[in-house]
């Protein structure tokens, strides 16, 4: 008896997720990304975590192409795609419209407005326009899915590309191996524009993901969060193993996961107590790999990293100071918005 009741409760479950993935899940299935592409569980955890209704706009790349194919959508919630560089002005406009239409009483409801673009997309091509966009000041959450290069295209090296490795513009030789050039560090450059609230994040620990959604909404004005998203195609391994790549690259402190207040208060949020040699991650991808013959490569990519950590340090520990002379509650800057829910 006590089995049968179990996997009636199991088979309910199981129902009511799946109905609840159908009726709510803004991305539905049926798209056509590929089989164990990051960029699924990222739109998803990120959509899921908004409780108010959404307007989403994305730039050209796979997000774009494999969910608005005509006359077919995987969006449940209203979607513009615009041109590869818009996307963050696009948005702004949108949320600009909205306002108007606010002030007139024709739109009641609190809506929210969330761009996505490839790092391509982000890094590059769209910068002109997210810079200027988060610079007047419109209210929306930007989520760059970065998987480091032009993806959709069949993978050219973007500027989030890093050293040595293989794409089809940065081919391995004896006169070059792969990119030449360092990652540039969107991040940064975003916390730099000042604005309420920037993050980087990995897919595989959603619950960080979810809550610096959360936590972005909390600010009025321009939110930026970016998301490392293994590319299964172009990185080239196993669809089974998308999350033990993401996992990798914080376990290694390639990909430090942060967040960053109105681009003073600084907060890393995972500290590996015993960080992995970048070897480890290189070693499982096939695109980068080859570097591994090259000591004098990886050597230059470990010091990047180690650079950029100790540097990403430095600043939680001037932040923590310039809290405490400010008279700020530094962990209360950083609150998980549903604990001040509970207490409130
Ligand atoms: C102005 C312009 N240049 C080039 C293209 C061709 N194009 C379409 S998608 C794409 C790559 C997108 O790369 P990214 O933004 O990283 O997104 P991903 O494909 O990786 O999802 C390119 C080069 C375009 N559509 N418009
Ligand atoms: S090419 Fe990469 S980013 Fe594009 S759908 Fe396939 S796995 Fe995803």
């Amino acid at each position: 008896m006590a089995k049968k009741v179990t996997i009636q409760i199991l088979a309910d479950l199981a129902q009511e997720r799946e109905e609840r993935y159908h009726s709510h899940n803004p991305l539905a299935p049926g798209h056509r990304m590929c089989i164990g592409c990051g960029i699924p569980p990222i739109v998803n955890e990120v959509l899921l975590a908004i409780d108010k209704p959404v307007v989403v706009s994305t730039a050209t790349g796979c997000l774009e192409v494999t969910t608005g194919v005509y006359p077919y959508t995987a969006w449940n919630t209203p979607w513009i795609h615009v041109n590869f560089q818009s996307a963050a002005a696009v948005i702004g406009g949108v949320e600009a419209a909205y306002n108007v239409l606010k002030k007139k009483g024709l739109i009641g409801e609190d809506i929210e407005f969330v761009a996505f673009g490839g790092d391509g997309g982000t890094y590059d091509i769209g910068f002109q326009a997210l810079s200027a966009a988060v610079e007047r000041g419109h209210n929306f959450l930007y989520v760059c899915y970065n998987n480091e290069g032009y993806q959709n295209t069949g993978y050219q090296k973007s500027s989030a590309t890093p050293i040595g490795a293989y794409t089809k513009t940065t081919p391995v030789g004896s006169a070059k191996v792969g990119k030449q050039e360092p990652r540039k560090d969107l991040t940064m450059i975003m916390a730099a524009h000042g604005i309420p609230y920037v993050a980087q994040a990995s897919p595989h620990i959603y619950r960080d993901l979810t809550r610096k959604v959360k936590k972005a909404l909390t600010f009025k004005g321009p939110k930026f969060i970016n998301v490392l998203q293994p590319c299964t195609l172009s990185w080239r391994f196993a669809p089974e193993d998308t999350m033990r790549l993401a996992k990798l690259a914080v376990e290694t402190r390639y990909w430090p996961v942060y967040e960053v207040i109105h681009g003073k208060y600084w907060k890393v949020n995972i500290k590996p107590k015993r960080p992995k040699p970048i070897e480890e991650y290189i070693a499982a991808q096939p695109r980068w790999k080859h570097v591994l013959k090259y000591p004098e490569i990886v050597e230059r990519i470990q010091k990047e990293v180690d650079d950029k950590w100790n540097h990403l340090l430095a600043l939680e520990e001037m932040s923590k100071a310039l809290a405490e002379k400010e008279g700020i509650d530094y962990e209360a800057l950083f609150a998980n918005p549903e604990d001040n829910k509970e207490s409130q």
